[in-house]
């Protein structure tokens, strides 16, 4: 098992005079830095890359979903905005060597509203058309698209496993997975190892292993002995990340409703919740 912190952990947006923290999250012991895209154009991709290759650092690719990068708004601008974002992901992913670009690739983070049955399917009609075009660009770039459900605070249009499964089989590509993150699944499943089980090897292409108050992992109330059998059980060969937010800016705290600090120091977090992975996954 691969394991990854997110610059979200330390910084919001990312960029590129912030690339001193890979020696940090190298030193931490992580495989994996996973770099989310706030705007791409803050980031030199040559250097990250050159930056990863010299630690022996694997680099893996996440979304932050404004308000304008949304593939399921009424807005036909916004709709293009969200589809050249992804496709701007894809193609950083694949040139990062990322297996994976994931996150709520179907709508805007915080997009929470009541709306008509017509309008939700029509919503729904916008996003499965984009993710088909995204998922023919993912597979042309070989990378992997992985649709993360989130929690009913942050989103009105997939809180579930269930409901990822729903779209991820109605697009029906290769390329179009789903990624779990165990923080938004403990407020929405029933039951985590099962939707492990149900998402199965075939659909997870992507864990973010985040604590019940997304805070360390391993000090929260998730069942994580059941998380794990679950992905051992299906043959999970994907990596796990813990993704979460130290300082978070002010679009993101509010979408993502971050009101506090979530530990006593982001590198607190990140080396005690890899030591935690580590032991758990002995
Ligand atoms: C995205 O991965 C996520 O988990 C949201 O809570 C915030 O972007």
């Amino acid at each position: 098992m691969l394991f990854g912190a997110s610059t979200f952990i330390w910084f919001s947006p990312f960029y590129t005079a912030n690339i001193p923290l890979f020696e940090k999250v190298k030193g931490f012991g992580y495989d994996i830095v996973e770099i989310a895209v706030e705007d791409k154009t803050l980031i030199d991709w040559k250097l990250v890359k050159q930056a990863c290759r010299d630690l022996d650092l694997k680099i893996t690719i996440s979304g932050a979903f404004g308000p304008e990068r949304d593939i399921s708004s009424t807005d036909p601008a916004n709709r293009k905005i969200g589809r050249d974002y992804i496709t701007d992901c894809i193609r950083i992913a694949a040139e990062m060597e990322s297996p994976v670009f994931g996150g709520p690739l179907y709508s805007a983070v915080g997009k929470t509203r009541i709306v008509s049955e017509e309008q939700k399917r029509q919503e729904r009609a916008w996003c499965i058309e984009t993710l088909h075009e995204v998922s023919d660009i993912a597979k042309s770039e070989g990378v992997t698209l992985g649709l993360e459900p989130l929690n009913r605070f942050e989103t009105d249009m997939v809180n579930t496993v269930d409901q990822a499964l729903s779209i991820v089989r109605e697009v029906s590509h290769s390329s179009l997975k789903i990624v779990l993150d165990t923080f938004h699944s403990n407020i929405e499943e029933k039951d985590i190892p099962a939707s492990i089980r149900k998402i199965g090897k075939e659909l997870l292409c992507h864990v973010q292993g985040n604590e019940s108050d997304r805070g360390t992992p391993g000090t929260g109330h998730l069942e994580w002995e059941g998380i794990r059998d679950a992905l051992k059980e299906i043959g999970y060969e994907g990596a796990v990340v813990i993704e979460t937010f130290g300082q978070p800016s002010k679009e993101l705290a509010r979408a993502a409703c971050i009101w506090r600090p979530l530990a006593n120091s982001a590198d607190e977090l990140a080396e005690e919740g890899l030591r935690f992975y580590k032991e758990l996954f002995m």
